[in-house]
């Protein structure tokens, strides 16, 4: 009985050794698909390249309007994005993942100026533009990352087609 109880034992804590090693692996493994999923996403465009101009509203009900955006592969697109909120709104293009975290370092450092060509800020009653070139096919993801937007539900997607 008692070898048997230790043998269960050393199942049980070999298991447990095996699950951990599996979810570092599949922690690496999100990572890298993360990377690769950042980088799909396209790049700053250029302005003369310009194939698509969209317009995006964003308001204080934190939606963006529209939430779901079909883009080309490859194509360059211009947002033309509207805040008609009374607080500041932006709209940053990335991953799922980066947008979660942004969001949670801005809610630590809600003062923190963040500038980046994959986003653009918008104050109250103004208009901002971001121009990017979309890469691969797939789903991404935008976000507003002023502080408690994002958990509010302001953000969107992009299908790249
Ligand atoms: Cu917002």
């Amino acid at each position: 009985m008692k070898s048997i109880l230790i043998a269960s034992t050393l199942v049980l804590s070999l298991l447990s050794l095996n699950a951990y090693a599996h979810s570092d692996d599949e922690q690496i493994a999100a990572a890298e698909s993360q990377n690769g999923h950042a980088a799909a996403l396209g790049k700053p465009g250029i302005a003369g390249n310009v194939t698509k101009t969209m317009n995006v509203d964003m308001n204080d009900t934190m939606r963006f309007t529209p939430a779901t955006i079909s883009v080309k592969r490859g194509e360059t697109v211009k947002f033309i994005v509207r805040n008609s909120g009374k607080l500041k709104h932006e709209m940053v293009l990335g991953s799922a993942k980066e947008l979660k975290e942004h969001a949670a370092m801005m809610a630590k450092f809600p003062e923190m100026e963040h500038s980046d060509p994959n986003q653009v800020s918008v104050e109250p009653g103004k208009t901002g533009e971001l121009i990017w070139q979309f890469g691969k096919a797939g789903t991404f993801d935008f976000a507003c990352l002023e502080p408690g937007h994002f958990e509010a539900g302001m953000r969107g997607n992009i299908i790249v087609k």
